[in-house]
């Protein structure tokens, strides 16, 4: 029998899921109410999110949530990282928030590596030096949309940006915040000499809670399962949440959280700033209860997603099942990528960026369906043997074993691949990793499961898991080595 249920809000990039999580004591059940697409588009001249389309999306998925059986105690949301929305005085948004796609995030992280420096970025931070960072779009438009600052009282993550229209709250959930590269994560309060240093004002970055906080009422017209629901922030960062929900078996299993990225790494007590991480671009990202997440992002699915646009708007329209089918009739190794190149991160004809790519290091460039999907899966791959190999230097501990969540988790080509590039034993699932540990904390916040290892049991005994094992094969582990070193060598050059 069910004890407790809440809802949880989960957004990814390309879609969105409002799902309710049940606990009976001993499994969790998530059922998904309502799913739904989304697309960013161009408007006054910058990539943004179409969040009015979210929220309606949001507010019809709580409807169904209502009028599903209850209670449904809480309801908490989580997103991607990095992007932000800006209230004015009166808590209204200043405009819609911007895409960390845009390509004035490559142009301003250029700039403040030549003003402040790398060193100086990585250090203040413990955060990798990415486009994507919120403090290289906000550095974009303190020089260039000053309007949007000029109008703005407040900096809302995205996730608490949808916290605020629930509830009117105005607080930033910890673990989104982290992402931001403007927070300290050795201390957890804001970078504000850094934010000086770049002339953005401090006075925007709001007050911070930690994951688990009932921040008020859930407002509007519930009066079903939802009468008298409550609003409690999970790790409104959709990486921590998943990582929460992720079962690990011991400290030194690598994650990784498989959807539009790959957030690849292991969790530690604490950040880890030192030269070894600073020159491995390892970053620190805030977790719940404590934990810090030593990670690195890769390009992920991101890639397969845009060819897949591509393929369409050329006329062929292909399932991901049928690209996974055709990848894994092509020869493997053929040409690699990095996949973190620049060039891949903003929307567009990634297919012909990849052949280009290809072509520009003397390798074949991959023509049909199945060689660009093959290219981008071997590459996956190799980025996270390339990360394993980077944990294994920072912390000196090589991970044991590797643990995938998300909906990469469910691709079996690349799955198994992951196995043979690591040379580590594979295990995959949940899919739905990130609701169920938006939902966990809720209920941990509502005095139902009691912190990580707990929950971990729980997830691990509510969950199908699929293995696999790295082959043994000295051809195979010999053509992972050699393009491994093509692979070292391509990111260099980058
Ligand atoms: C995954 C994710 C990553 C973050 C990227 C951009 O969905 O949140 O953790 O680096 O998206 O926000």
């Amino acid at each position: 029998a069910v004890r407790r249920r809440v809802a949880a809000v989960d957004l990814g990039a390309e879609s969105g899921r409002v799902a309710v999580v049940a606990y009976d004591g001993q499994r969790l059940h998530l059922e998904v109410a309502h799913r739904f697409t989304h697309v960013p588009s161009v408007r006054d001249g910058l990539l943004r999110w179409d969040l009015d389309h979210i929220w309606a999306e949001v507010q019809r998925g709580l409807a169904l949530v209502d009028a599903g059986p209850g209670p449904v105690d809480s309801v908490g949301v989580d997103a991607w990282g990095v992007d932000y929305g800006l209230l004015d005085a009166d808590g209204t948004l200043v405009d819609t928030p911007t895409c960390y796609r845009d390509e004035r995030n490559v142009a301003t992280m250029r700039s403040a590596l030549r003003t402040v420096g790398a060193a100086r970025l990585y250090d203040a931070s413990g955060v990798q030096i990415i486009p994507i960072n919120t403090l290289f779009s906000l550095l974009s438009d303190v020089r260039d949309h000053a309007a949007r600052i000029d109008a703005a009282r407040t900096l809302l993550m995205l996730p608490d940006v949808v916290h605020h229209l629930l509830s009117g709250s105005t607080v930033t959930e910890f673990t989104a915040a982290s992402t931001t590269a403007a927070m300290d994560m050795r201390t957890g309060r804001w970078a504000t000499d850094l934010l000086d240093e770049l002339g953005i004002p401090a006075r925007l970055m709001p007050e911070v809670v930690p994951p688990g906080t009932d921040v008020g009422p859930l407002l509007g017209d519930f009066t079903g399962a939802l009468a008298g629901a409550r609003v409690v922030v999970p790790p409104a960062h959709d990486t921590a949440s998943a990582v929460v929900a992720t079962p690990l078996a011991g400290p030194h299993e690598l994650f990784i959280s498989s959807g539009t990225w790959s957030l690849v790494g292991v969790e530690v007590p604490e950040a880890v700033v030192s030269a070894a991480s600073r020159e491995a671009n390892l970053t620190n990202e805030g977790g719940y209860a404590g934990t810090v997440r030593l990670l690195s992002n890769v390009m992920g699915l991101w890639l397969l997603q845009s060819c897949r646009r591509q393929w369409a708007a050329e006329g062929h329209d292909l399932s991901y099942q049928e690209i996974a089918d055709l990848a894994a009739a092509e020869p493997g190794l053929r040409s690699v990528v990095n996949p973190d190149a620049d060039e891949f991160l903003a929307p567009g004809d990634l297919p012909g960026r990849i052949r280009d790519y290809c072509a520009r290091s003397g390798q074949p460039a991959p023509e049909g369906v199945g060689a660009v999907a093959r290219c981008v899966i071997d590459s996956l791959a190799l980025g996270y043997r390339g990360v394993a190999a980077s944990i294994a230097e920072v912390t000196g501990q090589a991970p044991t074993a590797v643990v995938v969540t998300g909906g990469g988790s469910s691709h079996r080509l690349l799955s198994q691949l992951t196995a043979d590039a690591t040379g580590l034993p594979v295990r995959c699932g949940p899919v739905e990793a990130t609701a169920l540990g938006n939902g966990a904390v809720q209920l941990a916040a509502l005095g139902e499961l009691d912190g990580l290892p707990e929950i971990r049991r729980v997830v691990a005994a509510s969950t199908e898991i699929v293995g696999y094992e790295p082959s043994t094969d000295a051809a195979t582990r010999d053509a992972w080595a050699t393009a491994a070193a093509t692979f070292a060598r391509l990111r260099r050059r980058d």
